[in-house]
């Protein structure tokens, strides 16, 4: 007898492989019964008319980074935990920013510290190298990665963050010797730089013209630049929040090279667009959307949308960077108002990724619930180490499990959302289909909108290192 703690009985589930009807039976935190049937369970949910699937994973998540001297960021652990549990996720893997001038390891201590005993799901640390000094490559590198940190970040923008040509190949090295994952974010800081001092010069200081301060062929020469250090070096990257199809361009070029390149997309490239960033008449409320790469046009979201379904695309994540809008210290800082430079780049995103896609990628027939779960969940497992503990609904694997309601109707507003930030860029954005319960480690945590979890009842999960990080000539 398995005397079974919980039983989720009637549902679907749904994973990213097979659509089934059966219940689950979770004992000890671990899915440990699929069966058509589960008839004695210590507590039973009733699933049924929902949707059964693996809890999201969202790889691409920031929370309590330092963001310079005006600017705090509106969510650290609690709040982004307790969001990111309230959109039907169960593990998050936030970024451990590295200071110019400090030590990766200590950093890293650092977020620790930032975590524990605050959240309601599991995360794991990407790291981001902003100063790869040699004792950051030859030792704290491969310690971190041995700590279950298997991925970093690398940028080649930003004044505090932009690394050299020179610095990434050093870094690509390590992550090739070591089989960590690089992600890139790929858009490039001279090309920026020239363009933001003509459009300033020009008096065009509005948020709407960080768009126009970084098109496409920015992000696109970026991309082929990162692919190609990437070739020199045989060593498997993730190009993150990639905007459009230029970018892609570039991804299925290498992937036609037989290179290992991986890609990420967002849920503003597929509902955002540059107009977004005029506001009401080139008023200030275009900085709410100011992100990096910035949202394009509908022919991007087009674009994207083939991206998803056609397999270029295996993460959408939602690069959750949640800044205040009405704030001196958020996306209105008193430089922020004086040019789209000073905004700080990112969205909320965390509790709205997956009522997004499945409205309207498997609410309007365009991917299936089963590529659904992929772009959300399992991929972002098997990519980042984490598979198959978490990603999927099988035996032996953790019970992370969002029950969803495909024929919900929702109106995404403010007032319903559970992060730190004083706004949605979702505003008013009618979705079909919304996460009606989380269970974590099988334990309920969002019940119909409301945070039943326990605060600290997540935890740092040291991660594998990555099999998608093996160079290809491996
Ligand atoms: N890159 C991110 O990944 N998030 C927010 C800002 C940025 O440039
Ligand atoms: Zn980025
Ligand atoms: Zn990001």
């Amino acid at each position: 007898m398995l005397d079974i703690d919980l039983a989720i009985r009637g549902g679907t589930v749904v994973t990213a492989s097979d659509t089934i009807r059966c219940d689950v039976g979770i004992k000890n935190g671990k899915v440990a019964l699929l069966a058509e049937t589960i008839t004695e369970a210590a507590r039973t949910i009733d699933a049924s008319g929902l949707i059964v699937m693996p809890g999201g994973i969202d790889s691409h998540v920031h929370l309590d980074q330092p963001s310079g001297p005006d600017v705090t960021m509106a969510d650290g652990f609690e709040s982004g935990t307790r969001s990111a549990a309230a959109g039907g996720n169960t593990t998050i893997i936030p970024f451990a920013m590295q200071v110019k001038g400090e030590s990766l390891r200590a950093c890293v201590s650092d977020y620790h510290r930032k975590a524990e005993g605050k959240a309601y799901i599991d995360y794991g640390f990407h790291l981001v190298v902003s100063d790869p000094t040699p004792t950051v490559l030859n030792q704290e590198l491969p310690a971190l990665f041995a700590d279950g940190c298997t991925s970093f970040k690398v940028f080649m923008t930003y004044d505090d963050l932009v690394l050299s040509d020179r610095q990434l190949l050093e870094v690509f090295d390590v992550a090739r010797r070591e089989q960590a994952l690089v992600m890139v974010h790929a858009e490039g800081y001279d090309n920026i730089k020239f363009l933001t001092e003509r459009l300033e010069a020009a008096g065009k200081t509005a948020p709407y013209y960080h768009g126009p301060s970084r098109p496409q062929v920015i992000e696109r020469e970026a991309t082929h630049r990162a692919i190609s250090h990437a070739e020199l070096l045989d060593v498997p990257i993730m190009i993150v929040h990639v905007s459009g199809r230029e970018a892609m361009e570039q991804i299925r070029w290498a992937r036609q090279r037989g290179l290992k390149v991986y890609a990420e997309t967002c849920p503003q490239y597929i509902t955002l667009t540059e107009d977004d960033m005029k506001g009401l008449n080139m008023d200030m409320s275009g900085a709410k959307y100011v992100c990096s790469p910035p949202p394009r046009d509908t022919d991007s979201q087009k674009a994207i949308w083939e991206g998803l379904k056609q397999g270029v695309f295996q993460t959408f994540s939602s690069d959750h960077c949640p800044f205040f809008y009405d704030s001196p210290r958020g996306k209105l800082n008193e430089k922020g108002r004086t040019s789209f430079k000073w905004v700080p780049n990112g969205l909320p995103g965390v509790e709205t990724r997956m009522p997004v896609l499945w409205s309207e990628g498997v609410s309007k027939g365009r991917i299936t619930m089963n590529e659904f779960v992929a772009l959300t969940s399992t991929n972002h497992a098997k990519l980042y180490g984490l598979y198959p503990k978490k990603g999927t609904i099988a035996v032996g694997a953790d019970a992370d499990i969002v029950l969803w309601d495909p024929n919900r109707k929702e109106t995404i507003r403010q007032e319903i959302l559970h992060h730190g930030s004083d706004y949605t860029p979702w505003e008013g954005f009618a979705v079909t289909g919304w996460p009606v319960m989380t269970i974590a480690k099988g334990r309920t945590v969002v019940d119909d909108g409301k945070v039943v979890g326990a605060m600290g009842a997540g935890s740092f999960i040291a991660r594998d290192k990555s099999p998608y990080a093996l160079p290809a000539g491996a």
